[in-house]
């Protein structure tokens, strides 16, 4: 009997310490994985145009887009409810968390020849 006791607590150690060693690795690996998911991307805004002008993406990852030009611009979805950052002066940046899935064209409000897109994969 003593002996059924003693293999039981010898096996409810190895399952709890088991236990142990995945949960700690599981919390190592976790936030380097998020990390990796959802990155930044930067976005400058220099010389009147986008730079680069044409990214892809995917879901969750934030762009960054900062303004190296003396002149105001904006960031604006060709469909204005989607972002829209306003003017942004020199040396001003915006973000943009991009959630859903498709090709999101924008352009400048203050220059409208200056276009770009950020293709968003699943
Ligand atoms: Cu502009």
């Amino acid at each position: 009997m003593r002996r059924i006791i003693l293999l039981m607590a010898v096996a409810a150690l190895v399952v709890v310490s088991t236990l142990m060693v995945v949960s700690v690795a599981g919390a190592h690996k976790h936030p380097t994985a998020m990390a990796h998911k959802h990155p930044t991307r930067t976005v400058l805004i220099k010389n009147f145009s986008f730079k680069p002008a044409n990214i892809t993406i995917k879901r969750g990852t934030k762009v960054r887009w900062i303004n190296k030009d003396s002149t105001a611009h904006t960031v604006t979805a060709n469909n204005p409810r989607r972002f829209d950052s306003g003017r942004l002066g020199k040396g001003q940046r915006y973000t943009h968390t991009f959630k859903s899935a498709g090709k999101k064209r924008y352009h400048c409000n203050i220059h409208p020849d200056m276009r770009a897109s950020v293709v968003v994969k699943r």
